[in-house]
């Protein structure tokens, strides 16, 4: 993995309905993301951030809010990551909601028959507007990536769907909506949800979630959501959830897909450093992405 970094901040909010999580790019930054990479050896090209439009105040129905500014800046997004990976540079997405991850995923597939995505959140964000108990976006990108959604976002990039359920693979789920549970079943995404975290521990499940991405991909994606995390270790967050990851279990799972070596891309979002305890979530961001990058102490 030892590849120039391309940083892309995505200040967007309105895929969600709480303020300030337009400024987790800039947290990110400030917590010294940039220095620690470069520290590692990387050259780091930071391209800025993706203009976001405004909320919309006429055309925005209770389903899928904001919708068109959330699809042009995904469209946007998804240009430039475009963009990167032609120069054969890595692209590392700062959020901003997850709704980005639809930009992104439309971004990051494009050159592969086969991408695996590791979705590390407390959440599924397999809704669609009729299965979303709030009509937040940030709650529907794996469904949009899968082709299950309205077609503003299901057709980003001009091609869909972008990524096959069987090389998904969930790590830390612990609020699943009803909706999204029969999308899990029905389409045979692989999760591991904190039961199996505890269970397990997290050595097997990375070592299992490794193998088995290794087995049927040709790149993958990491989508860390900050909420993954317990709201102990990263309480700026818009929807934290009790009964999370530890930050020593993200640590050395950022550390296992170092040694396997197989990403491809990466992306932090939903870092809201208005709800954050002195910029911790965004510092937490910047570690776990230290040990993702191949950072050791000896
Ligand atoms: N499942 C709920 C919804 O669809 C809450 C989603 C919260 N999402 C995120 N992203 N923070 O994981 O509204
Ligand atoms: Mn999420
Ligand atoms: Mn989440
Ligand atoms: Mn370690």
């Amino acid at each position: 993995m030892k590849k120039d970094i391309s940083i892309i901040g995505v200040p967007m909010d309105l895929g969600q309905s709480r303020r300030g999580v337009d400024m987790g790019p800039s947290a990110m930054r400030y917590a010294g993301m940039i220095e620690r990479l470069e520290s590692l050896g990387y050259n780091i090209d930071d391209c800025g951030d993706i203009e976001i439009g405004r909320p919309e105040r006429d055309h925005n129905g209770p389903k899928l809010k904001n919708l068109k500014a959330v699809a042009e800046a995904n469209e946007e997004l998804a240009k430039a990551i475009d963009k990167e990976i032609n120069k054969e540079r890595f692209p590392l997405v700062l959020g901003g909601d997850h709704s980005i991850a639809i930009g992104t995923l439309a971004g990051v597939t494009k050159p592969y028959k086969n991408l695996g995505v590791i979705w590390y959140d407390a959440h599924g964000d397999l809704n669609t507007a009729e299965t979303s108990p709030s009509g937040n976006i940030h709650g529907m990108p794996l469904a949009v990536s899968i082709g299950i959604g309205d077609s503003a976002l299901t057709n980003i990039a001009g091609f869909g769907p972008k990524v096959k359920p069987e090389n998904i693979v969930i790590i830390g789920a612990r609020s699943l909506d009803k909706g999204e549970r029969e999308l899990i079943k029905e389409k045979g995404i692989k999760v591991y949800t904190m039961h199996e975290i505890d269970r397990l521990g997290m050595t097997q499940v990375m070592n299992e979630a490794i193998a088995y991405l290794n087995e049927r991909t040709d790149g993958v994606h990491l989508s860390l959501d900050l909420d993954g995390l317990d709201p102990t270790d990263a309480p700026g967050v818009g929807t934290p959830v009790n009964g999370g990851i530890s930050f020593r279990e993200s640590h050395l799972a950022m550390e296992m897909l170092a040694e396997a070596g197989i990403l491809t891309s990466a992306e932090f979002v939903e870092v809201n450093p208005i709800l954050d305890d002195k910029n911790k979530t965004a510092t937490v961001a910047v570690d776990l992405a230290g040990s993702l990058f191949g950072e050791k102490l000896l």
